[in-house]
């Protein structure tokens, strides 16, 4: 059994070093799957748009009588006092306002099989052509009126310096539980900036997920390289009715506004890494984040 030590690996994807930031190419594929081993769980379309773009929408993948028993689940969890004072409840900045709930993967009932459906399951097997687990899952309340949002960043420029996750090798899916529309904080998306790593400047604070997650200030694009990537993609917002699940690359630039509707904009989260892909050491200085943000005791092979 190889021992990974901080000396003896390389750093593909260095971020927070340096005193200016760049951007780094891709060194690794989008789709890991050749699209002869498995059928594709996708059209050959959509594998092709999830390449070229970094994401693609598949709607109405479950039915609104699902959603409503996600959604029923999400309302009870979101009251309960016992939640609400567990570490995986992560608050508005500015009030007591549930605006997260992390590992609900774990927390059992309805969430759990939404988790690790067999829709999702074989989708992330395909295009990551691996074996996979969940690194981690959360709820996006983005609740009505004060429902703030997540400033631009790359989950994997996170997933890599804080939670030591060696290449892009995963991939999330958003599950819309409310209807996403243009006026309730609907996740934007740059199309291509997967291919491009932007390497951060600053340094990881010890114990900075409990800012981060509320809002996130270090490992987020500087204004020039963010105008690059949206130079050459562009922004989307994929809206549509509950049901729909927006799949997107570790790499995708993306990002969400506050949502001073009346209408919550409520998604879960779940984020799939090849069990090849397992996550080491932190890159920074700073010690592993806790289980509940990056799965380490409890990696399960799913599928
Ligand atoms: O730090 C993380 O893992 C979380 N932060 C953001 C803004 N998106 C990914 C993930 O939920
Ligand atoms: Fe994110």
């Amino acid at each position: 059994m190889t021992t990974t030590t901080k000396e003896a690996r390389t750093d593909h994807y260095p971020s927070r070093k340096a005193e200016t930031p760049s951007i780094i190419d891709r060194k690794d594929p989008v789709v890991y799957a050749s699209g002869k081993e498995i059928p594709s769980p996708l059209t050959e379309d959509s594998v092709a748009e999830y390449e070229r773009k970094g994401f693609v929408v598949i709607q109405d993948l479950f039915a609104e009588s699902e959603i409503e028993m996600f959604r029923r689940e999400l309302a009870r969890l979101a009251v309960d006092p016992k939640m609400l004072e567990r570490p995986e409840a992560i608050t508005e900045p500015e009030s007591s306002v549930l605006r997260s709930l992390f590992a609900f993967h774990l927390i059992g009932a309805g969430l759990t099989h939404l988790a690790t459906d067999p829709r999702l399951v074989r989708i992330a097997q395909y295009l990551l052509n691996d074996d996979i687990y969940i690194h981690q899952s959360r709820l996006n309340l983005k609740q009505g009126f004060r429902g703030q949002g997540f400033y631009w960043h790359s989950d994997f420029e996170t997933w890599h310096v804080e939670d030591g996750m060696p290449r892009m090798r995963a991939l999330s899916m958003s599950i819309a539980l409310t209807d996403n529309t243009a006026y309730n904080g609907s996740l934007m998306l740059i199309p291509k900036s997967h291919k491009q790593y932007i390497s951060c400047v600053g340094e990881t604070p010890g114990d900075n997920y409990k800012k981060s997650l509320k809002n996130q200030y270090i490992g987020v694009p500087d204004n020039d390289s963010l105008s690059t990537l949206y130079s050459g993609g562009g922004i989307r917002v994929p809206v549509g009715p509950a049901g729909s699940v927006t799949i997107f690359d570790c790499n995708t630039m993306h990002g969400s506004a506050n949502n001073i509707s009346p209408l919550p904009r409520s998604n879960a989260f779940v984020v799939f890494n090849a069990m090849s892909n397992r996550v080491e050491d932190p890159f920074c200085a700073q010690p592993p984040r806790p289980e509940f943000i990056a799965s380490r005791e409890t990696i399960r092979q799913l599928g």
